[in-house]
């Protein structure tokens, strides 16, 4: 992740002016589409034909159904819309990019903040946090009150032994992190939904800040490749690591859908090696001497389709329970805070590591191409 100075700025004009909430790329229809758009649901997409092993989609979405989930009513230095998009495989199946979520449909319960900037919840650090500021979600009556915390590169959903216990109530930016406490009996099984947030949708790209209002010009990067990241601590010295299960549901950019293949149920982009944010670049993703990118909030700027493929699977039924066959699904992969980020560019993590004591930041192993996952541990 990279920080958006100078966004700010413009993301409040925008905000306050209420136009971006039915904003559209230049050319386009307003979204009169938005309240009546199917909430396509790959694994049942396609009901009358067997299930595919894989859907594949050239270029990005462009069929909008939501401009923004999220408006924060403050000025800050990175916010982004968090805009969700259906993207059409190449078997016609529409497919809600960058993930079909519990947020998008108003069902939680919502995240509380450990940090977070839009509601001025920033401890200057862990001394000023209160674990029992979040309510106790109930999965066991009888069970061990658990608290802990947790920051995702960009947004995610726990559920505990099936239970939907908390829902990130900041899809994309700015970077915020979460307390949560449940009432559970062990074994309880923790499977988180993740999803990389992404501008060019579906793509897996964000959008760098471009024009006149950025202060960073020289840097700005209209195919910017996002990447992502979980660390969680619970107060039973629960934590990520290489011990828990990471699967992958949606990989972009690519230069070919060939670049995923399918290996004794791994979603495998091994070919690439361990991905972090030093991942050079595929060719459809770049940078040229030209001016695009999604300019849903540039609209100076020309939105142009690019080259690029994603591969998506669908999500097995009953990932989010106790009785979930992981056994086939790869090892996390662990990547260090600098590899995330810096105590800048997130400080809802770096104000606050001693809270997340033993704990690493997990992904799969492309922290960069890898955009829908899911993390899954079973505490004995
Ligand atoms: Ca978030
Ligand atoms: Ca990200
Ligand atoms: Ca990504």
């Amino acid at each position: 992740m990279r920080e958006l100075l100078g966004f700010a700025q413009r993301a409040g004009v925008v905000a306050a002016s209420g136009i971006a909430i039915v904003a559209c790329a230049p050319g386009e229809a307003p979204p009169a589409s938005v309240e009546s758009a199917p909430m396509a649901t790959p694994a049942t997409a396609a009901p009358a034909a067997a299930e595919p092993e894989r859907w594949v989609v050239h270029g990005p979405a462009t069929t909008f159904v939501a401009d923004f989930l999220y408006d924060c009513p403050v000025v800050v230095d990175n916010w982004r819309p968090g805009a969700v998009a259906l993207a059409t495989a190449t078997d016609g199946t529409q497919i809600r990019v960058p993930a079909e979520t519990m947020f998008e449909q108003g069902i939680g319960p919502m995240s509380v903040d450990l940090y977070n900037e839009c509601t001025g919840i920033t401890p200057a650090d862990s001394s000023g946090v209160n674990p029992e500021a979040a309510p106790i979600i109930e999965v066991d009556a009888d069970g061990e009150v658990i608290s802990g915390y947790i920051v995702a590169d960009n947004y995610y959903e726990l559920y505990v032994n099936g239970t939907l216990v908390s829902v990130d109530n900041t899809p994309y930016t700015p970077f915020n992190s979460s307390i949560v406490r449940f009432r559970v009996n062990r074994p309880y099984t923790l499977a988180f939904k993740l999803v990389d947030w992404d501008e060019h949708m579906g793509l897996g790209m964000e959008l760098f800040p471009q024009g006149p209002e950025s202060d960073r010009m020289e840097s700005g990067d209209p195919w910017f490749l996002g990447d992502a990241g979980l660390i969680v601590r619970l107060s039973d010295g629960t934590v990520t690591g290489d011990h828990w299960k990471a699967q992958s549901f949606s990989i972009s950019p690519l230069d070919s859908p060939d670049d995923v293949i399918e290996r004794d149920g791994i979603h495998d982009t091994s070919a690439f090696g361990r991905i972090n944010r030093g991942f050079t670049r595929p060719t459809c993703a770049a940078e040229s001497g030209d001016v695009t990118g999604n300019a849903r909030l540039f609209p100076e700027l020309a939105y142009l389709p690019n080259d690029c493929y994603a591969v998506h699977y669908p999500i097995p039924d009953g990932w989010e329970g106790p009785a979930f066959d992981d056994s086939a699904w790869p090892q996390a992969f662990e990547y260090l805070d600098a590899e995330v980020s810096t105590p800048r560019g997130l400080p809802a993590y770096f104000r606050y590591t001693d809270l997340f004591e033993d704990a690493s930041f997990i992904w799969t192993s492309s922290l960069v191409l890898d955009n829908l996952v899911i993390a899954r541990h079973t505490v004995e």
